[in-house]
């Protein structure tokens, strides 16, 4: 019975010291290093070898090392074969700690100020209170939650949009396609925190946008599928939008001559809004190790018929 880790080595020698000290009866190998194949039972991958079956044919559980799991093409995957998120607590903290600072950096203002320092522009905008500009995530999993928790104390009107909707202390909640118009039409600072689906890709429109409020400001921290990229650009220019802060593009790393590398209303980070943190990642995995060898219910155990 053993463990194959295929993703960052560097953090993949960090989960190799962890599980030699907390589960050492569980040999670790780090791809391409795997140990005699046939005895592999986890694996614990950003992108899966081709043909997993193959690969490893007696596998019991598919760990995504991240939260998303639209890496994965599921359907390449057999239908008895668990795939599991990550779904450590360092994710969330590490999430809320970057919407937070976009979310403040856009609700004062951060890019027109950026851009005026560069031209040596000193020029005041009035400061609006946070009482008055409405935040609102679209996703309330464990992210969207986690979010906005920590958004809460500063006072901004807090709203979430969601499959299911549900009950948040502070939080307006909305559910499902037919109250999006409603939870947009309220928006003025809107982030994306859903699982990249079929549903979901290139949610982020010329027809979403035109429901925002006129200067409304977007946090993408979803994927980068979400956003249809042109429809950026052109809510950009012509003010229906009035910045943006993304972490996650279409392509990654982004292409050298992409627009969005100078534009004045743009924040770009590369895909680090979050990442998993290996002391609290192997505690879950080996949880959910206990948990699969109990006949115990997975943790962050993926529902295919959704797609996340
Ligand atoms: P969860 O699965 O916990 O939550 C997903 C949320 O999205 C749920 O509230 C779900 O609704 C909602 N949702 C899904 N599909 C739809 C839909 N079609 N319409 C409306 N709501 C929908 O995911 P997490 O919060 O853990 O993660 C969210 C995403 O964040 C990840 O999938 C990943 O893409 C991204 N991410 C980005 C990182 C970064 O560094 N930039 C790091 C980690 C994650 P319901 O509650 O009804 O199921
Ligand atoms: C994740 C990510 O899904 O880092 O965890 O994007």
């Amino acid at each position: 019975m053993s463990f194959v880790y295929k993703a960052d080595p560097v953090r993949g020698r960090e989960w190799a010291s962890l599980f030699a000290r907390h589960a050492p009866d569980i040999p670790f190998h780090i791809w391409p290093e795997t140990g005699p194949r046939e005895e592999v039972r986890y694996l614990a991958a950003w992108m899966p070898p081709d043909d997993i079956l193959k690969t490893f044919p007696n596998l019991e559980i598919l760990i995504s090392v991240g939260a998303g799991i639209d890496q994965f093409d599921l359907s390449a995957l057999p239908e008895h074969l668990p795939v599991v998120r990550m779904t450590e607590p360092g994710i969330a903290e590490s999430m809320a700690e970057y919407v937070t600072m976009a979310v403040l950096s856009l609700h004062r203002d951060l890019p027109v100020y950026i851009n005026q320092q560069r031209q040596k522009v000193w020029r005041e905008i009035r400061v609006t209170s946070a009482a008055r500009r409405k935040v609102g995530v679209l996703g309330l999993g464990m992210l969207g939650l986690a979010v906005l928790q920590q958004l809460r104390p500063f006072g901004f009107p807090l709203a979430a949009w969601s499959r299911s909707g549900g009950q948040v202390d502070g939080v307006d909640t909305f559910a499902g396609p037919g109250m999006l118009s409603a939870f947009l039409a309220r928006t003025d600072i809107l982030v994306c925190l859903l699982p990249l689906t079929d549903a979901t890709r290139g949610i982020l429109s010329h027809d979403l946008f035109a429901q925002l409020p006129h200067g409304a400001a977007l946090v993408n921290v979803g994927r980068g599928a979400h956003l249809v990229e042109q429809d950026l650009l052109r809510a950009l220019e012509e003010g229906q939008l009035s910045a943006a802060v993304l972490d996650v593009c279409e392509a990654e790393p982004l292409p050298l001559d992409h627009p969005f590398w100078d534009h004045p209303q743009i924040l770009l980070t590369p895909h680090i809004a979050s990442m998993t943190r290996p002391e609290t990642a192997v505690d879950v995995v080996l949880d959910n190790i206990r948990r699969h060898a109990a006949g115990e219910a997975l943790i962050g155990l993926v529902d295919r018929t959704r797609g996340y």
